[in-house]
């Protein structure tokens, strides 16, 4: 079990480009292991290698939906090596997004509703199928991680600003 530390804005290794993953193998494995612990860990949803300094087209899902009825939260963890966006849809849906690397701050973006997604599993297995809710969102999300995009590249100016003047602030108040 290992928990990286995770990146925070501005460090500009956020905005590197992440290169594509040309061998799965037990080294990348392991690392993905220590991606979810790191993402469990901090929590979050989603997590972009990236985020962990290393920049390869690996990202890491859980939604973590709880049980109805126990409350319990079910895992449901999934990898995504070299992901591309195949089809998107034009209806868009709004969601009050956060980041691990731009910590307590949330915002309205809007994205492709529905997503056709193709990518690797951990076992170099090829997958490809239509994604929607929160899992399209997430996976988009992260997906702009691998191009060096963070949710607050999709606000204006002035909500990017004033997203990152609370975050200051917030750093300040804990300093
Ligand atoms: O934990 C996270 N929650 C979240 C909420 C709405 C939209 C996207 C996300 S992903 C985020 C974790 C993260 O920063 N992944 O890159
Ligand atoms: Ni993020």
């Amino acid at each position: 079990m290992a928990i990286l530390p995770i990146i925070e804005t501005p460090d500009p290794r956020l905005k590197t480009i992440s290169s594509p993953v040309e061998t799965i193998d037990d080294d990348l494995r392991a690392f993905i292991k220590d991606m979810f612990d790191t993402m469990y860990d901090a929590p979050g949803i989603g997590l972009a290698a990236i985020q962990v300094g290393v920049p390869k087209r690996v990202l890491v899902i859980d939604l973590q939906d709880k049980d109805e009825e126990t409350g319990k939260v079910i895992r449901d963890p999934r990898v995504f090596i070299n992901p591309e966006i195949l089809e998107e849809s034009e209806e868009l849906s709004v969601y009050n997004e956060g980041c691990l690397s731009v910590p307590e701050q949330y915002a309205d973006v809007e994205r492709p509703a529905v997503i056709k997604a193709r990518w690797l599993d951990e076992q170099g297995q090829s997958h490809e199928d239509v994604l929607d809710g929160l899992l399209a969102i997430c996976l988009q999300h992260e997906m702009d991680h691998l191009e060096g995009i963070l949710f607050i590249d999709h606000l204006s100016k002035l909500k990017r600003d004033m997203v990152l003047k609370k975050l200051a602030k917030a750093r300040k108040m804990a300093a």
